[in-house]
């Protein structure tokens, strides 16, 4: 396990200095994204969240220190059955790291050489752990001539201690322990009887090198700290914090309206009407969030258009640009789920450079990839129907976030993120939905998203315990691009009660509600909730789960009064 760790840290020492996405933890764990299959995918990302990605790299963390501690105990018979191991999966480390989207053969190397230093670690300290198997044991066989009638019941002990300078310790190991060779594959085996790396015990211990044994254990574990450390480090210069804070914004040509003053009803544990950028939730496949370089950013508008566009990040700022408060939603939402936020978002119109790029008739789809390869499939009658479809590069007020897109990102007010929201932006193929795929299609969700009107209980909490009296339940609802008209609420299944509305400046932005005056008794009650979009759809009772398109069916909450 020490030289697993010692072998992981110089693979991140080297892929801080090479490139961090090809740590061989990172570059399998990318790998392992990318190839899990959709159902377990869904289920992690329904336990656990947006944790799943703290969760998968532990996982690799615990999966591989098994497998250590495993090709420990195959180091005790042969050494070089450990260091074999321990290179098989540097080449498997390597392999993901090559095969990711955008990498190079460079990156196979952080994992090699980890896996080199770790085998070498292991070699070392398999050498002081057991000192009595180093003199060349490998050679240690014998050539014996061939037996006309079978040996019955040899041990491979017997059999070889003729020749074999360690046959003194197989009078006092015990012969379970020293045949780990069953003695009639011995004797079957031919001529050659390879000599088994054993263990000794009893008093052969303190033969053991241990302090050689135990400096060594303490140099792996330094090793593995420092070079981690240290890989992290250096990583961090590849940082693009620096170059966003220098990025100084435009003031947009065509500014938002102004939010209405009651956006917000202000209820305590109802979520603002603007979600903070701290709080935004984030949903992505990157183990390690792309560091894009505003300076060498471009986007290429290519495929069916007339004139295929090439677009810096200053000729972006130099377009006039837009602003717009829009909510974004993730499809992978259960019924009343938390992957829901709205900003204000400033950036370039969309259409208006899809249309300087001239869209050929037939096209059907945009198909943007990001940095670091994901892609994402918008249909293009969206895009260009007139909505607040950006290219953005501004997050409520200062440049987007890193984590959420930076420098530049896709938003269209209507479509959950997996098919519209693409950040790290840095290439939109014009193409048709019958020719090209995108990311999540093949694994299990349609290929169209259009967000479906949606209502969710904030106050009081689910679960929660209130005591009894007048009391406020509320929320929030939306249906981007067609707006909400009405929310309703019922408690145990009673008459539904039409919630108080708040202001909204427009319908591509959530919908905050309440009902002020619920008369709560003891006991336990159920709440529900159902919302009714601006063309006078209501919120179907029907429960679908996320895949493949988007939750359905009434959120309701279980509160208990006292
Ligand atoms: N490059 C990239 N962009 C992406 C994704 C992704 O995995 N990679 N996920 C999408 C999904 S599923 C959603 S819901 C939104 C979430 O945006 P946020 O993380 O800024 O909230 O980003 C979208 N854009
Ligand atoms: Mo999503």
């Amino acid at each position: 396990m020490v030289a697993g760790a010692a072998g992981l840290g110089i693979g991140e020492l080297v892929a801080g200095l090479l490139n961090p996405k090809s740590s061989p933890i990172v570059a399998v764990g990318d790998a392992a994204v990318d190839q899990t299959p959709a159902a377990l995918k869904d289920w992690a990302i329904r336990t656990f969240g947006t944790s799943d990605k703290a969760v998968l790299l532990s996982g690799i963390v615990i999966v591989l220190t098994l497998i250590a501690a495993g090709l420990g105990l195959l180091a005790r018979r042969r050494v070089g059955f450990g260091t074999t191991g321990l290179m098989l999966f540097g080449v498997v480390g390597a392999a993901a790291a090559i095969t990711r989207p955008d990498s190079g053969s460079l990156d196979a190397l952080p994992s090699l050489i980890g896996a080199g230093a770790g085998a070498w670690t292991l070699s070392i300290l398999a050498r002081r752990a057991w000192p009595l198997v180093e003199p060349g044991y490998e050679d240690l066989h014998t050539h014996r001539p061939p037996k006309t009638t079978p040996q019955p019941s040899t041990t491979p002990e017997a059999s070889a201690a003729p020749a074999s300078s360690t046959a003194p310790a197989s009078s006092t190991a015990p012969a379970s322990s020293a045949t780990p060779q069953p003695s009639t594959k011995a004797s079957v085996a031919g001529d050659v009887v390879h000599r088994p790396a054993v263990m000794r015990s009893g008093a052969q211990l303190h033969e053991f090198d241990r302090r050689g044994l135990l400096t060594g254990v303490a140099a792996g574990v330094v090793i593995a700290g420092v070079g981690g450390l240290a890989g992290r480090g250096l990583a961090g210069r590849l940082s693009v914090d620096t170059e966003r804070a220098r990025i100084a914004l435009p003031k947009p040509v065509k500014p938002a309206k102004a939010l209405p003053a009651g956006v917000d009803l202000r209820l305590k544990d109802l979520p603002p009407f603007t979600t903070p950028n701290r709080d935004f939730y984030r949903i992505d496949t990157a183990l390690v969030i792309p560091q894009v370089d505003p300076k060498t950013w471009k986007l290429t508008i290519h495929g069916m258009v007339d004139r295929p566009v090439e677009l810096t990040f200053a000729d972006l700022l130099k377009r006039p640009l837009m602003e717009a408060d829009v909510t974004l939603t993730c499809v992978s939402n259960d019924v009343g789920g938390p992957y829901i936020g709205n900003a204000r978002w400033l950036g370039a119109h969309l259409a208006d450079v899809l249309r300087e790029a001239g869209i050929r008739s037939g096209a059907d789809m945009l198909l943007s990839t990001s940095a670091d390869g994901w892609t994402c499939g918008t249909p293009v009658d969206v895009v260009m129907d007139g909505r607040d479809a950006m290219l953005a590069v501004a997050m409520n007020g200062e440049a987007l976030p890193v984590s959420h897109g930076f420098p530049v990102r896709q938003v269209v007010p209507g479509l959950y993120g997996y098919v519209s929201a693409t950040k790290w932006v840095t290439d939109i193929k014009v193409t048709r939905f019958d020719q090209d795929e995108a990311y999540w299609t093949p694994r299990g969700w349609a290929p169209k998203g259009p967000i479906k009107t949606g209502s969710r209980i904030d106050v009081p909490r689910g679960g929660s315990t209130i005591s009894a009296g007048r009391t406020a339940i509320a929320g929030v609802a939306w249906a981007q691009h067609r707006g909400i008209d009405a929310v309703e609420v019922r408690v145990d299944k009673g008459p539904w009660r039409q919630a108080r509305l708040a202001e909204v400046p427009g319908p591509d932005t959530w919908r905050q509600w309440a009902v002020d005056d619920w008369q709560a008794t003891p006991g336990r009650h159920t709440i529900e909730v159902r919302a009714t979009d601006a063309t006078g759809q209501t919120q179907t009772a029907d429960y679908a789960p996320p895949t493949p398109d988007g939750s359905s069916g009434w959120h309701s909450i279980l509160v208990v009064v006292k």
